[in-house]
């Protein structure tokens, strides 16, 4: 959890990382691990351990897992090179950077043959429009869980979570795209509208909000709620699903200003030391039974329609997995430079808390 008021210094970092990120020289470094092993580099609460013995088990190969909780610590950390990755796990706008910088091996599919299982609306988007360097990991959005035994109105979007009798009483994911996002949807601007105009306009919005939050947490967002720290939250959709399964009292909804679908993929970095292992787990990862596992313990939208097949249909019918009426939302796209000023606008309230 990243605890309330303190921006992590992965944030902090972000503002080199954007900037530098264009120029960054593709040389590797560090001696090379034996390919009995990959160093896996994905988001928290993502990839269940019972997956990654399995693929140990099946394979022989190693996996060393580290976590991240966001996008741009995830880059700070690839650009640093600090550690050489073989898989990692950016969601589409990161994924579109990285590709644009030239940061990514182009994947031979030939020995990605569950790639067939994932669904055509999950292929060839906009940040890989040639499918040549991602395969789909899972979909999501972001959305409102409400304790309906704790807050008796209706809270349909952004507007409603953010207000005076709330306060000390909100968890949200701790994610400064995100922050933006939302606060630009209250002003009817899509999830990609974001310029130095329309970061001006955000700015006295978030002033309002964020000293009305109780935790900013990315990675287990659904803790605060279950332990009664918060009763409203701003969430990651698999951790709402989570919430639903665990008691229907958490309600989810998505926000009627708009939100945006997330696209997190898998990739390989330009210097990966065990390119083949790579490829082994990617493929592995799309079977359908152990996508099938992944979706039981991560439940957010699974583009893997040949595992979608497998799950009951309790999980199917769950809100936060699989919207009702499927809603049609954008995709989050790289902003650029604009990025930076991003995360200074967020570091830069969250200081002043
Ligand atoms: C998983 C977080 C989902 C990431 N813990 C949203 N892109």
């Amino acid at each position: 959890m990243r605890p309330f008021g303190r921006p992590g210094g992965a944030l902090r970092s972000c503002v080199a990382v954007v900037a530098t990120l264009g120029w960054v020289l593709l040389s590797g470094c560090s001696s090379s691990p034996p390919s009995h092993e990959i160093n896996l580099f994905a988001w928290s609460e993502y990839v269940p351990r019972a997956v990654i013995e399995a693929f140990t088990q099946a394979t022989g190969i190693k996996v060393n897992y580290d976590t991240f909780a966001s996008n741009e610590e995830m880059l700070a950390k690839i650009v640093s090179g600090a550690q050489r990755y073989d898989v990692i796990q950016p969601s589409d706008y990161t994924l579109e950077a990285l590709v644009r910088a030239r940061r990514l091996l182009p994947l031979d599919f030939t020995k990605i043959p569950n790639f067939r299982n994932i669904g055509a609306q999950y292929r060839n988007l906009p940040q890989d429009p040639e499918q040549k360097y991602s395969v789909p990991w899972m979909a999501g959005s972001v959305g409102i869980v409400v304790n309906a035994e704790r807050i008796h109105e209706p809270v349909r979007g952004f507007a409603d979570v953010f207000q005076e009798k709330y306060r000390g009483r909100i968890i949200v994911v701790d994610d400064p795209r995100e922050m933006v996002m939302w606060a630009l949807a209250t002003l009817g601007k899509g999830p990609n509208d974001i310029t130095p105009e329309t970061l001006a306009l955000a700015k006295p919005i978030l002033e309002r909000w964020l000293p009305l939050v109780k935790v900013f947490d990315s990675d287990s967002p659904k803790t605060a709620l279950l332990n009664g720290d918060a009763d409203v939250g701003i969430v990651w959709s698999g951790e709402a699903a989570l919430l639903y399964r665990t008691n229907p009292k958490f309600q989810f909804a998505l926000p009627v200003e708009g939100t945006h679908q997330f696209l997190d993929c898998l990739a390989i970095p330009a210097d990966a030391p065990n390119p083949d292992g790579a490829h082994q787990f990617i493929d592995y990862v799309l079977r359908p039974e152990v996508s099938k596992l992944i979706s039981t313990e991560f439940p957010y939208t699974n583009p893997n329609l040949a595992a979608r097949q497998l799950l009951s249909p309790e999980e199917l019918h769950n809100p936060a997995s699989y919207p009702p009426g499927d809603p049609k939302l954008e995709g989050a796209r790289d902003i650029g430079a604009v990025a930076v000023q991003v995360d200074k606008l967020i570091t830069d309230l969250k200081a002043q808390l």
